[in-house]
């Protein structure tokens, strides 16, 4: 057998070959650094956009735009000034404010990414999910799922702002976007007191439809979640002597689907959050990235060592791996919505927990 021999070899042999390897398109991993690094090389930042100027900025849109221009949505997105440009929030996540006028509709259309909406304030607004009515008022989370057909309305005399999440960045990234404008949607089931939706699945705990169950879908068949349902939820825990969040004054609450318990949507994990004063949570970082929404209070998040005053409407990107303390002046309420059901389908969830 011959002996492999690694003589240096002189210059321009080495030269030519890679010129040639880089002719066929190939590429030496031996020259590639920063690939297979130790952890997470993020991109992203952690950033907070504050709510005054977001509702500000919303409402010129409001008088300087007409709702047709781009995608029949006047939305502004959260563009991470690490991601180079991207309007992308972090690396999976689009955030963004929605202003609709008084009057006004963004008319139905479908699409891939699944999306959400949460509330910071007002109300008035529904949106038709497959035709179904969900009315949108302060502290609400609506589902609008991959694929649905969904369109805006506001019949009311006052403008409303609100927050929405898409997972858009994720499927750029894995290169299965579609999307569909409104012809042939499904017939408005008219603005009803309560949607179909919510009559089905939201009757009360642990009350679900009787007779034989249609097919489940990949997401929530319950598309409204109402605040003073997660209201209530929050204060029973903090009121429960002797339980984790009496103890710690952190409650927290996962929107789950009904019918087994799974995250709302594939690719979204929606958590409410309540701190009080001298709450003592850990600080706490994980894989996957998160946008988190002020719903109530103030207080500040502390990411990687670095504090970001917080109060009713701002916004927050958490990339992933970035440690998140929160320290509250007054009780806070913290929307969040993160990737975690996908790191943890796929097994790269990784989480890390470090106490005061
Ligand atoms: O309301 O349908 O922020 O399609 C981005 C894309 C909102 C929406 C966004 C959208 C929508
Ligand atoms: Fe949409």
């Amino acid at each position: 057998m011959a002996t492999r021999r690694f003589d240096a070899p002189d210059d321009a042999s080495l030269n030519t070959f890679y010129d040639d390897i880089a002719d066929k398109d190939l590429q030496p991993l031996w020259e590639l650094s920063g690939l297979l690094t130790p952890a997470p090389k993020v991109q992203a930042v952690p950033y907070r956009w504050r709510g005054e100027e977001l509702r500000e900025l919303g409402e010129r849109a409001g008088e300087l735009v007409p709702i047709d221009r781009g995608g029949d949505r006047r939305v502004l997105s959260l563009s991470n000034p690490g991601l180079g440009g991207a309007p992308y929030a972090t690396a999976t996540l689009w955030g963004a404010v929605q202003y609709l006028g008084p009057g006004e509709t963004a008319p139905a259309h479908r699409h891939t990414p699944a999306a959400l909406r949460f509330v910071l304030d007002g109300e008035g607004v529904w949106t038709l999910v497959n035709g179904d009515p969900l009315h949108m008022s302060a502290g609400d989370l609506i589902l609008t799922p991959s694929w649905t057909w969904h369109e805006h309305h506001n019949p009311g005399d006052t403008p409303m702002t609100w927050f929405d999440a898409l997972d858009l960045p994720l499927v750029e990234a894995l290169d299965a976007m579609f999307f569909e404008p409104g012809e042939g949607r499904p017939a408005p089931s008219g603005t009803a007191e309560r949607s179909t939706s919510e009559i089905r699945f939201g009757g009360g705990p642990g009350l679900l439809p009787g007779g034989a169950s249609a097919p489940a879908p990949a997401h929530s068949p319950l598309l409204r979640y109402q605040w003073a349902d997660t209201d209530r939820a929050l204060a029973g825990q903090l009121a429960e002597a002797g339980t984790g969040a009496e103890r710690t004054g952190h409650a927290h609450v996962r929107f789950a689907d009904p019918t087994n318990g799974r995250d709302v949507m594939p690719t979204m994990r929606c958590e409410m959050h309540r701190y009080l004063p001298g709450h003592t949570a850990p600080a706490e970082r994980h894989t996957g990235s998160a946008l988190v929404a002020v719903f109530r209070g103030a207080g500040a998040v502390e990411l990687d060592g670095v504090l970001h005053s917080l109060a009713p409407g701002d916004l927050v990107a958490i990339p992933s791996w970035t440690s998140v303390r929160v320290l509250a002046d007054e009780p806070m309420d913290l929307f969040s919505v993160s990737d975690t059901p996908v790191l943890e389908a796929l097994a790269l969830y990784r989480t890390e927990t470090r106490g005061d």
